[in-house]
């Protein structure tokens, strides 16, 4: 009988990618929306028929008791949350809500229907804010920098604190920046590499960003999700890392996407624009990823280079389509 997995955040890039790998590998997949399932969802409308959407909201415990019961999952992929962190000073509350306060109701949620079910919890980076170490593992202590980073620490520990409470499946993946044509145009790198793509089309002239200086440990979103299903076959639950360890700034991105796009010189179409620059930045973020690779089998396919060039031809594609 074909396994089946349930996706919170079903409709977004990490979702979509998931969905993709599980339908390839034989899975029933049942996916969560806020909006009603027979919208419009842009990344997931070319698997639409094959995946079952269910209604149902982070914020409200008996939708997600109720969407459980209905799939009844063998896996549960918690990825719904707010992704923007840029966005997480104007909406501290919600973002707690969302991000913190919802997966202890997902757990619940597990707990109350299907407590032999494996749970996969889409921990993040922005926990480690003003790293205590360089490269980061999964006992460097957190010290978030963000309302969202401090979120993502709470449902981490929530996530960890319920396998040993009740002794339940879960797991949670460190996961550092992931990219990919499916990026948000509001995340730098997919900001940089469509505004390269319609420079180059005569669609934009200019391209305002904040902080030039800002490193970020850059993957690619399709390896990323093949490290989240890895991380429930395994026989006893853990926590990895999952990242490239690479640091690369958003000026080595400008500079790799307008030489994709065949620019020339980047700096006389980049402005600097202070309302980009956030409050508090996280420094020195690089993962490192060895338990992934000796546990898991897992390590990254795509280059930083690889991946900043193969979203600035998509984005040209798309802009030309
Ligand atoms: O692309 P970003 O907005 O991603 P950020 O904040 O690192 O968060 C992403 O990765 C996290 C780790 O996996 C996730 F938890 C989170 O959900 C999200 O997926 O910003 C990257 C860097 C920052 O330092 C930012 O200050 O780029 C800098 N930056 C400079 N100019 C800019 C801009 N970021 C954005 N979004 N827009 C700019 O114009």
């Amino acid at each position: 009988m074909a396994k089946r997995a349930f996706i919170t955040g079903v409709s977004g890039q990490d979702g979509s990618y998931l969905s993709e790998l599980l339908l390839e590998k034989g899975y029933e997949v049942h996916g969560m929306v806020r909006r009603s399932p027979t919208d419009s969802f842009e990344l997931i409308d070319h698997l639409r028929g094959q995946i079952t959407l269910h209604q149902g909201d982070l914020l409200d415990q008996s939708s997600l008791t109720e969407a459980l019961r209905e799939s009844r999952p063998d896996e549960i992929y918690n990825l719904a949350a707010t992704s923007f962190v840029g966005s997480s000073w104007a909406q501290p509350a919600l973002t707690a809500e969302l991000s913190a306060v919802g997966v202890t109701r997902m757990l619940e949620a597990m707990h109350e229907t299907c407590p032999e079910a494996r749970f996969y919890q889409a921990s993040s980076s922005e926990m480690y804010g003003m790293a205590r170490e360089v490269p980061q593992t999964e006992g460097t202590p957190f010290y978030p920098r963000s309302p969202y980073g401090a979120a993502k620490a709470y449902g981490h520990f929530i996530t960890v604190n319920y396998r040993e409470s009740y002794d339940l499946f879960t797991t949670s993946g460190i996961l550092f920046n992931h990219e990919s044509p499916r990026r948000g145009i509001d995340f730098v790198t997919r900001k940089i590499t469509w505004h390269a793509a319609a420079i180059k089309l005569g669609k934009a002239q200019k391209l305002a960003l904040g902080s030039l200086d800002a490193e970020r440990d850059w993957g690619y979103a399709k390896d990323y999700v093949e490290a989240m299903w890895l991380m429930l076959q395994q026989e006893t639950p853990s926590d990895y890392v999952i990242a490239t360890n690479e640091r690369h700034s958003v000026r080595e991105c400008v500079e790799v996407a307008f030489d994709e796009a065949g620019l020339g010189e980047w700096e006389q179409y980049v402005e600097l624009d202070p309302q980009f620059v956030r409050p508090a930045e996280v420094v020195e973020l690089v993962g490192d990823y060895s338990k992934a690779e000796s546990e898991l089998g897992w390590k990254p396919t795509t280059s930083f280079d690889e991946l900043i060039r193969l979203m600035v031809r998509s984005d040209i594609d798309l802009l030309q389509a």
